[in-house]
């Protein structure tokens, strides 16, 4: 599924239990959607395959109930065991050309990280549904990336391409909407909503930012 040129989500909720700090993650994720988020992604890292599959599955009633899509991160095995409606895949990760060579990936939404402007010009970005700006501003919640790309690279890549552009990395709703503006589609957020003490709250305050 090529969503190209629009991208119709624009509160992007990317979550692990880790980072719901204790909270049950699949309330967070709950409560999140009732305050905003259309879409979300399940990142675990550092855990067995089956941890993973028993997250997701309990995730997919969630977001089936709500009717948004569930992407996982990287694991190709989880999203297709659980039939999810895609899989984001970073620049070390399984490519997105070799993804959709599977008859299971034809139709899913592909997202893929672009830490490099040379990624632009290869053919998995432009297999991809949406790229990840990644990240946009530095993290605490990510270490190992490459560079920040700030406002102005947003903008450079938003020249540079018409694929779908999902800012990711220390976005709050004070910074929302200047993300938004300088050429942002969606914003995927971790911290802001996961660690919030009332994820409602919190995803309602970033969307109305980017509805502004
Ligand atoms: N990829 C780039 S930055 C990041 C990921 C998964 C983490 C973003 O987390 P936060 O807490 O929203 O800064
Ligand atoms: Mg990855």
């Amino acid at each position: 599924m090529i969503l190209k040129p629009s991208f119709p989500y624009q509160l992007y909720l990317v979550i692990s239990e880790k980072d719901c700090l204790g909270k049950n993650f699949l309330e967070v994720a709950e409560k999140s959607i009732l305050g905003g988020v259309d879409i979300i992604q399940l990142r675990e890292k550092n855990t067995s395959t089956e941890d993973f599959l028993r997250k997701a599955f309990a995730l997919k009633e969630i977001t089936d109930k709500y009717n948004i899509p569930l992407i996982i991160n990287d694991h190709f095995e989880v999203t297709e065991k659980i039939g999810s409606a895609g899989i984001h895949v970073g620049n070390n990760d399984r490519s997105p050309s070799s993804l959709r060579n599977e008859l299971f990936f034809k139709d899913k939404i592909i997202g893929y990280s672009i830490e490099y402007l040379s990624q632009l010009e290869n053919v998995n970005t432009e297999l991809s549904d949406y790229l990840g700006i990644s990240p946009i501003f530095s993290t605490d919640t990510k270490k190992d990336t490459v560079t920040e790309w700030g406002l102005e690279g947003l903008k450079k890549i938003r020249s540079l391409t018409e694929k779908p552009l999902v800012a990711i990395g220390n976005i709050n709703s004070s910074n929302a909407a200047s993300i938004i503006k300088a050429g942002a589609d969606a914003l995927a957020v971790v911290s802001a909503i996961c660690s919030a003490q009332n994820p409602e709250k919190a995803a309602y305050e970033i969307k109305n930012e980017i509805l502004k």
